[in-house]
């Protein structure tokens, strides 16, 4: 592969003028027992029930994803477009490194959910370095995927303070979200930052906004609405 393709993202987002159909796959990455799983879950419990689809899963054992997740979230924006979200998680146990690549390719964005316990500090490490190599082995470089990194299971103990945290990522441009997915705190968040970078992304990349006449907050605005903040009982 030559440099100049690696500099290119490998796959478009779909944007179909003609149908106004947007199709953004948007995939969570990182460690084993990070909480990948538990987002999407919470995600779909928070998502009204006429936008999302049911849940995929596939497959497990003893609650550790196989192969992956996947929530099919879809609706329509002002009767003028449709806008279509295609919710992946990777298997995080370190055996599966061929089917986090598999799972990865196309994605528009790349929600990393790392273990906020300070126990897990090497393994986050060893996931962001397996995914900026994955991204590579598709021929993207890991800069210039939209990204953000959520910090999860603040609710445990000896985790890393989130000064330490946000000094770390500082230097990344990265937005960083503290989190307690399975207690559903930080996980409409975490989605929330990821979209507004993955807009700006599509802005910077394809002049989105003239071209589907969509500002920034009406995106946010249009996806946002179809997820309460407190999941329903
Ligand atoms: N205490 C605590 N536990 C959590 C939190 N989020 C997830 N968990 C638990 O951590 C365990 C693993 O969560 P999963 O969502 O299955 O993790 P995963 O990242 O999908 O794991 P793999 O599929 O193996 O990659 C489960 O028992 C969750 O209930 C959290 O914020 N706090
Ligand atoms: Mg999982």
């Amino acid at each position: 592969m030559d440099s100049s393709s690696l500099h290119r993202r490998q796959s478009m987002p779909q944007l179909n003028l003609d149908t106004r159909e947007i199709t953004l796959k948007i995939v969570y990455y990182g460690p084993a027992l990070s909480g990948k799983t538990t987002n999407l879950q919470q995600l779909h419990a928070l998502c009204e029930n006429q936008s999302r689809g049911d849940m995929v899963t596939l497959d497990t054992q003893d609650d550790r994803t196989l192969y992956f997740d996947f929530l099919p979230i879809e609706f329509g924006v002002d009767g003028a477009y449709r806008i279509k979200l295609k919710l992946f998680t990777v298997p995080g146990q370190v055996m599966h490194r061929a089917t986090r690549r598999v799972v990865l390719a196309g994605a528009d964005a790349v929600a990393f959910i790392a273990d906020s316990q300070r126990s897990s500090a090497s393994a986050n490490a060893y996931s962001y370095r397996d995914l900026e190599s994955n991204l590579k082995a598709n021929g993207i470089r890991i800069e210039d995927v939209p990204q953000v990194v959520q910090f999860n299971k603040r609710d445990l103990s000896d985790i890393k303070p989130l000064e330490e945290v946000r000094e770390a990522w500082k230097g990344t441009g990265i937005p960083t979200v503290p989190a307690s997915a399975v207690h559903g705190d930080g996980v409409l968040e975490t989605f929330r930052v990821l979209l507004e970078r993955l807009y700006q992304d599509l802005e910077k990349r394809h002049s989105f906004s003239s071209k589907f006449g969509i500002a920034e907050s009406e995106f946010m605005d249009g996806v946002m609405q179809h997820f309460s903040s407190t999941a329903a009982s």
